[in-house]
């Protein structure tokens, strides 16, 4: 087995017995009520779920294995010369559940290296479809043909024993991780560069590669792309990426499969499209006011033109958070460092003095700070990538290393095939007047 790997293992099986304890002891443990509204209302506020990999505070945001966002930045290896964090770091981090040393980081960069290999049916499927085809379905219908690289589906129809899933989901993981971003960067530059594609650069970290391919070679945007990589990767269990690609996964669905239902969550404008939505929202802004800096006057006009249109603000709310995103801060902290004058960058940062109390004066939204979707976009445009139906993608790349990180975790834990209970409202107009229980089986 690989380093990793041996790590891991060892982590699992002591969980694993640890939950077993906790369960026989405590199983019995009442840990929350459900009130009728919360299964009409997405379940906001119920926990039912375990994710290893990270936890959200309402206040504080998200923390990897307990530590912050400012905390991983000073504390993840850096690739030379840089500043920002390898999301190589932060994958061993989420796996292992330990800082990784430089070291292990750079082992992580070269399994990588070496498994990315993308066949070339994957690349034949791509151009398939038509290259107006949006670049979100591109990259599903991508990972759909590498499904048939999955050692999982391969070793369950050999009849694995379910005592080895663990190790062919870590498998397919690495290598799906490995496989993306070459896949991600023959999308775009299929789509935005004339199909003129660049070979991968064997020598770079995984970040600063996925950079060099899709054509952008500033150092300063492969630390933008380390950053992003790492920021985006996961944000607990219960959104929707993340949620599908575990609950999808336990159906005994291949890391591919998952991944993939997982990311036509991410596809969606309340979740990940939202960072296209953001830009799109600012570019029509800016053309509707003939400004490249529109003042806080004509932003807040704006707002509440769009608000009276029935639209949400792209990039502002949350289902958790109940602060401004740590990831919008380390985000704006690097156009401050990077980019200041950026008319763009400002023109972000002037939403952002200017919608939370637009937001909160509604008196129903229940987070009106911006979310990590807010800023993302400026910065890119800055380095010239102003293709912004790609960004979307740009989140699935990372958020892999989340929700693949935590498919191992599910399966080297043994959890079960997920299957909440439903109701219909004919029942609880029954179970209301006593006539009915709601707990049936
Ligand atoms: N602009 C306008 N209205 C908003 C709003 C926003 N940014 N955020 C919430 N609201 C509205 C909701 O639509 C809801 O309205 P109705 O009661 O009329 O249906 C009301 O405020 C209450 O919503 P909430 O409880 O505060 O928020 P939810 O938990 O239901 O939804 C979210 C959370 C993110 C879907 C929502 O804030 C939103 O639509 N934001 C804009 C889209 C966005 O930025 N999504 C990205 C989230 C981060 C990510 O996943 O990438």
């Amino acid at each position: 087995m690989g380093v990793i790997k041996d790590r891991f293992k060892e982590k699992a099986d002591v969980l694993a017995a640890e939950i077993k304890d906790l369960l026989k002891e405590h199983g019995s443990k009442v840990i929350g009520e459900v009130q009728l509204a919360q299964i009409y209302q997405g379940m906001r506020g119920i926990t039912g779920l375990v994710t290893e990999t990270s936890l959200l505070d309402a206040q504080d945001g998200i923390r990897f294995r307990g530590y912050s966002i400012p905390e991983l930045q000073e504390k993840l290896p850096k690739a030379e010369g840089g500043s920002e964090p390898l999301p190589e770091g932060l994958f061993h981090l989420m796996l292992v559940g330990e800082l990784p040393t430089d070291a292990d980081a750079q082992h992580v960069t070269s399994v990588w290296q070496r498994r990315s290999h993308v066949p070339n049916h994957v690349f034949a499927t791509i151009e398939a479809l038509p290259v107006t085809a949006h670049p979100m379905t591109q990259f599903v219908v991508a990972i759909m043909a590498l499904q048939t690289e999955s050692q999982f589906a391969k070793r369950y129809a050999a009849g694995m024993n379910k005592k080895e899933y663990w190790d062919a989901v870590f498998d397919d993981s690495m290598d799906l991780i490995a496989r993306l971003p070459r896949v991600a960067a023959y999308i775009y530059r299929r789509k935005y560069k004339n199909g003129d594609h660049i070979q991968p650069n064997g020598l770079l970290d995984w970040a600063g590669n996925f950079a060099h391919m899709m054509g952008y070679q500033d150092e300063s945007f492969k630390e933008l792309m380390r950053l992003y990589m790492t920021i985006h990767a996961d944000h607990e269990g219960g959104n929707v990426s993340a949620h599908t690609t575990h609950l999808v996964g336990s159906a005994l669905s291949d890391p591919y499969l998952s991944y993939a239902a997982g990311m036509n969550g991410l596809a969606g404008p309340l979740h990940g499209l939202a960072n296209q939505e953001v830009i799109k929202w600012i570019f029509e802004l800016r053309e509707n006011l003939n400004t490249d800096l529109p003042s806080k006057e004509q932003i807040a006009e704006y707002v509440k033109k769009t608000l009276s249109e029935g639209k949400v603000v792209p990039g502002y709310g949350h289902a958790v958070l109940r602060k401004t995103d740590p990831r919008f801060t380390a985000q704006m902290e690097f156009g401050k460092k990077h980019m200041p004058d950026d008319p763009l960058v400002q023109t972000v940062w002037n939403i952002y003095e200017t919608v939370p109390p637009i937001l909160q004066s509604l008196g129903k939204i229940k987070n009106p700070w911006p979310n990590v979707d807010a800023h993302s976009g400026a910065l890119l445009v800055h380095f010239g990538m102003v293709e912004y139906e790609f960004y979307t993608v740009l989140f699935a790349v990372s958020r892999a290393l989340g929700v693949l990180a935590s498919l191992c975790w599910d399966r080297a834990l043994g959890f079960p095939l997920e299957r909440p209970k439903s109701v219909s409202t004919r029942l609880v107009k029954k179970w209301l007047k006593g006539e009915d229980e709601i707990w049936g089986d």
